[in-house]
């Protein structure tokens, strides 16, 4: 049985691809659930899991994912609104933004969702780390401003990330859960 991604973000596929290769098959599906605007990633991933579960025919189940960006000296900006700030703002600005700050503190938040219809289970993870002038050309996203241990994630590969990263983490305790299901 495959898992269905739903996501536009091809990013986030390979990443999950990557982390649960032989334990399940990973099918990016790009259905639009509603994101409603709310304070908690849970909230939003509780809601669209299951309205893309309903949407889109019951065999196999589905996985969704919201993430967020927080910078510390920003009061946890753009988090919530992460994607909207990339598209508009872009990362190259709000990198300008946080280099006037003292502290560039940041971290990144992922709350996933699984749904098959019986159960709707959370999983979350997060990183923290300090906020750069952009580097690598890996990754995706806020990647290239974002550096863990001395590298962007821009400048490791899928693996690497996903050794440290909050969706590297959010798919390790998925994976966990998953595993004592079967
Ligand atoms: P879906 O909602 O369709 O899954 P999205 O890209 O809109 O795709 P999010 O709302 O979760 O996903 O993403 C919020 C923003 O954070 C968006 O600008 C992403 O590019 C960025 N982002 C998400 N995961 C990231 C990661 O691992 N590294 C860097 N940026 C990331
Ligand atoms: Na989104």
């Amino acid at each position: 049985m495959a898992i269905r991604f739903v996501t536009g973000n091809e990013g986030k596929v390979g990443e999950a691809r990557e982390y649960l290769e032989g334990i399940d098959a990973v099918e990016q599906v790009d259905y639009d659930y509603a994101e409603l605007q709310s304070d908690s990633l849970e909230e939003i991933v509780t809601r669209g899991a299951r309205e893309a579960f309903d949407a889109l025919g019951s065999e196999e189940p589905v996985l969704v994912d919201d993430t967020g960006l927080f910078v510390d000296a920003l009061g946890g900006f753009p988090g919530p609104y992460s994607a909207y700030v990339e598209d508009t703002v872009g990362i190259e600005r709000l990198w300008r933004l946080a280099s006037e700050e003292e502290n560039r503190r940041a971290r990144f938040r992922t709350v996933m969702a699984y749904a098959d219809g019986e159960r709707t289970e959370t999983f979350e993870g997060t990183v923290a780390g300090t906020l750069v002038p952009p580097r690598g050309e890996g990754g995706f996203g806020y990647d290239p401003i974002f550096e863990y241990n001395g590298q962007t994630l821009a400048e490791m590969d899928t693996e690497e990330k996903n050794a440290i990263s909050h969706r590297g983490r959010a798919l390790a305790a998925f994976a966990e859960w998953y595993a004592d299901q079967q």
